[in-house]
Order: C-alpha cells, then sequence, then structure tokens
C-alpha cells in the first residue's frame, strides 16, 4: 500500500519511521511519502491559508493550494482522508475498509479546517473521500490524528505484524467485546495471584473464562458496544454473565 501524508508540518509524522510501521516502511511493505503543503503555495510567504467568508474567528485552508498538491499525489483509484472533529467516527472497522486502497492520502488541515470544497470537488470527480475523526475531542491540527490512523491501518496489511493471530482476540476485534485481561510472570507479584483457572491448563475452561471477563469489562467499561451486538452474537452461558 502507498500512503501519502500532506501537512504544513511534516516533521509532526516523524514517528512513522519507528515500531511496526517503521518497520513497514523499511522492508517496502509500506511506500510512506510525507509533503510539505507549503511547497504547493504560490506566493513568497508561501500562504496556505486566509480569513472565513462570512466572518468569524481563525484562519480556513485555502483550496487552490490544497487542490495543486492533492492533483500531485492523488494517483487514480486513490483514496482521499480528511480528518476532521467533524468526521464520521473511525473505528476498527473504518480502518479494515481503508485497507482495501491502493493509495490512502492524508490531508492533514490546521486552523478551522479546509475549505470544503474540496472534499466536494474531489467526491465529484470520482475520488472516495473520507472525512474521519479519531474521538470526541478537539486536536490542534490532523496531523496526530493521521498517526492514529495509519498505525491503525498499517498493522492489519499482511506481514507487518509478525504473527497475525495476535490480530484475531484484540479489544474491538470479530467478537465486538474488549478484550480479557492478561497475565504473565510472575504468577505471584506484590501480594496479587494470577487467576489460577490460567495455570490449568484447561483450554477450554480458560477460554470460557476469557469470554466472561470480556463481557464484564465491556457491560462495565463500554455498554454501547454491548448494546450494538448483532443478535446471535451472544450465547446462552454469555447471558448469564
Ligand atoms: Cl481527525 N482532527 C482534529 N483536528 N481534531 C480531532 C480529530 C481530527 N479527531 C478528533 N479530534
Amino acid at each position: 500500500m502507498r500512503i501519502d501524508v500532506v501537512s504544513i508540518f511534516p516533521d509532526y509524522l516523524g514517528p512513522l519511521q519507528l515500531s511496526l510501521v517503521g518497520k513497514a516502511v523499511a522492508s517496502g511493505q509500506l511506500d510512506l511519502r510525507v509533503h510539505d503543503l507549503r511547497g504547493w503555495a504560490h506566493d513568497k510567504h508561501r500562504t496556505v491559508d486566509d480569513t472565513p467568508f462570512g466572518g468569524g474567528a481563525g484562519m480556513v485552508m485555502r483550496p487552490d493550494v490544497w487542490g495543486a498538491a492533492l492533483d500531485d499525489v492523488l494517483v487514480p483509484g486513490g483514496t482521499l482522508v480528511v480528518p476532521t472533529p467533524s468526521g464520521e467516527s473511525f473505528t476498527q472497522r473504518v480502518a479494515e475498509s481503508l485497507t482495501d486502497s491502493t493509495q490512502l492520502v492524508f490531508a492533514c488541515g490546521r486552523y478551522e479546517g479546509i475549505d470544503a470544497r474540496v472534499a466536494e470537488v474531489y467526491r465529484e470527480r470520482g475520488t472516495v473521500v473520507r472525512e474521519l475523526s479519531i474521538g470526541d475531542y478537539v486536536l490542534n491540527g490532523g496531523e496526530v490524528a493521521a498517526l492514529v490512523m495509519v498505525e491503525a491501518v498499517a498493522r492489519l496489511l499482511p506481514g507487518v505484524i509478525g504473527n497475525p493471530e495476535s490480530l484475531v482476540e484484540e479489544s474491538h476485534g470479530a467478537a465486538g467485546l474488549l478484550e480479557y485481561p492478561v497475565y504473565t510472570k510472575p504468577a505471584s507479584w506484590a501480594g496479587a495471584d494470577v487467576p489460577e483457572i490460567l495455570l490449568s491448563g484447561h483450554h477450554a475452561r480458560i477460554a470460557r473464562w476469557r469470554r466472561d471477563r470480556a463481557l464484564e469489562r465491556t457491560l462495565d467499561r463500554r455498554p454501547d458496544l454491548l448494546a450494538a451486538l448483532e443478535d446471535g452474537r451472544l450465547d446462552r452461558e454469555d447471558r448469564a454473565v
């Protein structure tokens, strides 16, 4: 997959050189390119923003500068991702859907955002445009949100995670539940013991215990996720929890 990130702060994307995503880039699994939006500004001050029509606080990013950048960076069939607090929720399902694209272009806005015609015009031209929010709070720009989304997508690409089984049981995975608690050695630490069942070797009972803890946790912390489970996703033993 190719991922392009366009920002006035390209250095913000530096962490993508580290850890698993960095390895995916180094191994060629991920073709990651970070661009400075100011390279497409056309005045000597390299202006990218202006005052909002209709008045109000702050500045808005100019569509002509963004248009020049996106025309150069988007390849046919590429998906335009616009991180914005007014977007649809970015979820694990959305991350999974983004892995179908051969190219993702992240357009990171600052200030009060990007002129609304940019998303509209690229949509009209047939580009898939996803305006996405990573949560109900406000960041200063799209860069940190782009970091979050690139990491969530990159770890789903084939070969990026060494053991793909670790993708199966995690929170927000296929079960629709939060993940059960996990433990490692030592079996006793600070007066706290690892639950005995996990030392028993009874695989079926361990699986049931983990499922029960996942259900309890989800009910306690994210009842909205339980309510959203499709019919038939809970078995009779689940209902007893
Ligand atoms: Cl995607 N961008 C900004 N600026 N703030 C956010 C966000 C995105 N998601 C949540 N808050």
